[in-house]
This record gives structure tokens, sequence and C-alpha cells, in this order.
């Protein structure tokens, strides 16, 4: 590999922990736990597993075993910055309570630990990845550890490397999965405990005792740094609307953030059309309002964002994704054996509601093939693959082309679409998810250590200074309730969507009608390493409007 100066200025950056990680560890045990919702189904499922109390770590004498382990590592799913801080975490607190302790790391995703696919990774290696994005150092996948014969295999190649503990690091439903797999190595009596650490860009895996998944800093901030960047040329040329879609999946957390750092002039949140039950068309008048308005003022150009969730968040929109959910999972083998697509919408209408049939046949073809498309592995519809921004410019275009002919709108229209995702994945981390995630590793040493499983590293506080931050425990099985998964009821951790009692939508409310009037951008520009404090370890919106 190639370094860039950054990166190797980057290596020698020291993450910072919480004072309580820094010496030997006391593990203190709180209350014990329930899970979010449906208690009951919860802990007949998981009985192993179910009601552990939080921990939290002190600083004081530890009970750690000094005996050597061995540790395998997987990183599932989506792409997020600091990943391979959270191993480096892992590697130097293993290697600190004991040299002879050891790390592999399964290649490819949880793939690789039903697959045999490894590596061991050493002080080169580790040195080589420390503060850089990406998920390169083993690769990452989207395989759903859940049958029974995968947990047995992996179960077998751990136990043939002397792998005394796994540690998942991924979002909602890979941890979902961790807490399964935790449950059946206990029961089975295995002696192979599972840890989970939450990551996401998407910022939906947060609860009481998880403040943000990591990633989701960084990829805030190189996505604000991109919308300041066109707002700012929108301002110059003045000619042009900007509709920009953004990644999170279902939740809005990343639009929300980018929004309250950049000020645009309108800002969707999947969450608010859901509660006030807006169609498509109410979506389309609200933008067309904020266009006309500014035209007025003379100022034909503006931004939007745009969650890619959005379509899943509307009534009718939700019911027909849900609907669709279930025929394409119960009929897979003939709809991917079918050669068109109109064949393919011709099947499905066939099989759906006749008021979602409807639905379904009045969107645009295009529109309609991309929600027939593959899901992922966990059930979930590919919104990446659904262009959002595309259907709004189309439908803002038609409908001011309908007002200027009755007179009510003078000004021009010219959009253009952009959707930021992939981007901002694998950005080297911030000086915030570089200190968090290698504090969130550095957790999860210790619990392996202590014995623990079923367990998520927890490291909370985090709007005060690294060394304030408090690092712990969560048992998993508290975030779970019962989902509709692929046609039937699973056990999976609960969603955090943006709540709209919630601080941050707050302080989007209270200034919007202003923001959407006005032109009042703000530029955030690039991520900065190096420099004050408060320009490098500023934490996101959303911390701070939450902690205030
Ligand atoms: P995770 O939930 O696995 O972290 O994925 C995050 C995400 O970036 C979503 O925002 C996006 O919808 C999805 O991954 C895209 O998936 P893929 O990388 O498979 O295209």
């Amino acid at each position: 590999m190639i370094k860039s100066p950054l990166q190797i200025a980057r290596e020698s950056y020291n993450p910072k922990l919480p004072e309580a990680l820094k010496g030997t560890v006391k593990i203190v045990e709180g209350n014990k736990t329930e899970s979010v919702a449906d208690q009951g189904d919860i802990s007949k499922l998981f009985p192993n597993t179910y009601g552990m109390p939080i921990l939290s770590f002190e600083a004081g004498e530890s009970a750690a075993t000094d005996k050597a382990i061995s540790v395998g590592v997987i990183l599932s799913g989506g792409q997020a910055p600091g990943g391979h801080n959270v191993i480096s975490g892992i590697y130097d607190g293993l290697k600190k309570l004991n040299p002879a302790n050891k790390v592999y790391g399964f290649l490819g995703g949880p793939g690789g630990l039903v697959n045999n696919e490894y590596s061991e990774l050493t002080d080169d290696v580790i040195d080589h990845y420390r503060n850089t994005g990406g998920f390169d150092i083993i690769g990452s996948g989207r395989t759903k550890l859940e049958e029974e014969a995968q947990f047995d295999k992996g179960l077998e190649n751990c136990k043939a490397l002397g792998i005394n503990a796994l540690v998942i690091i991924g979002g909602d439903d890979s941890n979902t999965n961790a807490c399964v797999l935790a449950e059946y190595f206990l029961q089975k009596k295995s002696g192979v405990q599972v840890i989970g650490v939450p990551k996401t860009i998407d910022g939906d895996l947060k609860n009481e005792m998880i403040e943000t998944s990591f990633g989701f800093d960084t990829a805030c901030k190189v996505y604000s740094e991109l919308i300041g960047n066109i707002q700012r040329d929108a301002n110059s040329a003045k000619k042009y609307w900007h509709f920009i879609k953004l990644m999170g999946r279902s939740a809005s957390h990343i639009a929300l953030e980018c929004a309250l750092q950049t000020q645009p002039n309108v800002t969707i949140i999947s969450e608010e059309v859901e509660a006030n039950n807006m169609t498509l068309g109410e979506v389309i008048d609200h933008i067309s309002e904020v266009v006309v308005n500014r035209a007025a003022n003379g100022e034909n150009f503006g931004t939007v964002l745009i969650p890619e969730g959005l379509v899943e968040f509307m009534p009718a929109m939700k019911k027909l994704i849900s609907e669709l959910n279930d025929i394409l999972a119960h009929n897979e083998v003939a709809v991917s054996t079918m050669e068109t697509n109109k064949e393919r919408r011709e099947f499905v209408v066939k099989k759906l509601s006749a008021d979602m049939a409807e639905v379904f046949r009045s969107l645009p073809n295009s529109f309609a093939n991309q929600l027939m498309l593959d899901r992922d592995p966990h059930g979930n519809v590919q919104v990446s693959m659904i262009e959002t921004e595309k259907l709004l410019i189309d439908m803002v275009k038609a409908k001011l082309k309908k007002m200027k002919k009755a007179g009510e709108y003078k000004g021009k229209f010219s959009a253009q679409g952009h959707f930021f995702g992939y981007e901002g994945r694998c950005a080297a981390p911030s000086n915030f998810d570089a200190d968090y995630c290698y504090s969130l590793g550095y957790t999860a040493s210790v619990l392996i250590a202590a014995g623990k499983s079923g367990y998520m590293a927890s490291v909370r506080n985090l709007t005060a200074p690294a060394s304030e931050w408090i690092a712990g425990g969560v048992p998993i099985t508290m975030m779970m309730n019962m989902e509709r998964r692929h046609g039937a009821m699973k056990p999976v951790i609960q969603k955090a969507l943006v709540r709209l009692d919630g601080a941050p939508f707050n302080a989007l409310k209270r200034q919007r009608d202003e923001w959407a009037a006005n032109t009042m951008y703000v530029y955030p520009g690039p991520i900065q390493y190096f420099g004050p404090s408060e320009v490098c370890d500023m934490p996101t919106k959303t911390l701070l409007e939450e902690s205030k």
C-alpha cells in the first residue's frame, strides 16, 4: 500500500482513552436489565443472556484472567470510519493484559467465520492500519449468521484456532446475530464468548447506554463538508436547486445532523413524514412551496436534504413495501427466474392487495422496479439503490410547471441530484471516531478478559473530554424486541429512529423556516486532524443537543 502523507502523519496519533481504561480495571455490576419490549418472548429465546446486569469500569484492582487468550474479530455490514481503531484497541488491550494473547481476524465478514478464512493480526499489520478509514484490514460482509449449521461450523473453527472469544463489530442486525450466537455458545457450554461493538454510520444503533454508533461522526462531517461546498456553489451561481439524498437506511439521523451542520433550505425527516401521515404529494407540495417563495425573492436556487429511507416512511409506500417484502420472500425462486422487470411487475401486482396494487401501478416504472430489487440478507429494502432524489426532482418540476401555467409561480427551476453515501463510509476517522473506536475496542478486551458474553461495549459521556468518558458493557438482550422480518416474527435489536420530541429535531424545527426563506448556509469545511481542539475534537451537533 502506498501511503499518503496524511496517512503517515496519522499513524503516530495516540487515541485518547477514558481515565478508567488507562490502568487496571475494576468491573462494577449494576442493576439487572429487561429488554425494551416483548420481555416474555425475548426472555424465553435468550434464557442464558437475558436480564444480565449493566457493567461499568472503574480504575481499581482487576479480576481479569492472566491466562493467555485468543480472540477472533469480525467486521460486519457497511463500512464505518474507525473500524481499524476498534481492532487496534482490542489488540492493545489484550496485549497489555498478556503479551501472549492473540488476535485473529475473520476475513470478509461473518462468512469468514463459517468458511474458516482468517489471518492472525500481528504488530506489523495493526500498526499499518492505525487511525485509518476502511475495513480493508480484514474486509467486511453481510452474511447473516442464523442457521445452527453456521453456528456449529463457526464454533468448530474457533475451537481449532483455540479462540476463546469473538468480537462482532456491526450494526443492529449484526449485533442481533452476536446476541443469538452468544446465547447458542452458552447453551452449548462451548466456552467461547461473544462481544458486540456498535458500528454504523447510520447512527440508528443507540439508546440510553449507547450514545452513538461509531462512524456517524466522521461520515456526517464528510457529507456536511460536501453539502457546504455545494451550497457555496449554489449561492455563487444562483441557478440550481440541489436535491441531496443522504445515506442512513431507515433513520434520518444523518440528514438531521448534516442539516444542523449546514443549514440548508429544506430538510426532509422521514420520521416526521410518517408521524404526520404525509403522502408523496404532500412532500412535493412542501418542497415546491419553498421553491416558489424563494423565487419570489429572486432566489432560484437552494438545497434539499433527503434521507435515503424516505419512501419507506410514507404510510402508503410503507404498506406497499411491507407487502412486497412478503411477496418477494415467499416467491423468491419464481421472481428471480423472470427475465424482464415488466414480467416481475405484473406478477407482483396480481399478489398485492387491491389498494396497494393501485399505488404500485401509479408509480413510474423505473421507480417501481427499484422497489422490487433484491432485499439484503437481513430482509431490508436496499434504499441506497432507490433514486428518491430523482423522483422528487421530477415531481417538483411537474408541480411547478402546473403552477406556472396557473400564474402561481414565475421563477426558473433547474435541479441537480446527488447521493452522498459511500464517499463518507471509509474516510480517515475524525479525532472523535479515532478516540471513540479505540476506547470501544479497549472496552471489548476488558469484557473478554472478565469472561463476559452477550454484552456490547459501551462508552458514554461523549461530549466531555475523552478522559471523562465512561466505559462498560450493556447486555445486548436489553436492546431487543420482536419484529417482522422475511415474513416471520424475529428477535432483533430495536432501531433508534429520530425522536420528534428529541433535542436535535427540535433544534431543526426551531430554525428551518428561517433557513428556508433566507440563505443562511454554513460551510463546515473538511475534517481537521491537527489544530485547535475546538476544531479537531468537536462531537456531532446531535450529541451536543442531546446532552444540553
Ligand atoms: P450498516 O447498517 O451495515 O452499517 O450499513 C450502513 C449503510 O451504509 C446504509 O446507510 C446503507 O443503506 C447500506 O449500508 C448500503 O449497503 P451496501 O454497502 O450493501 O450497499
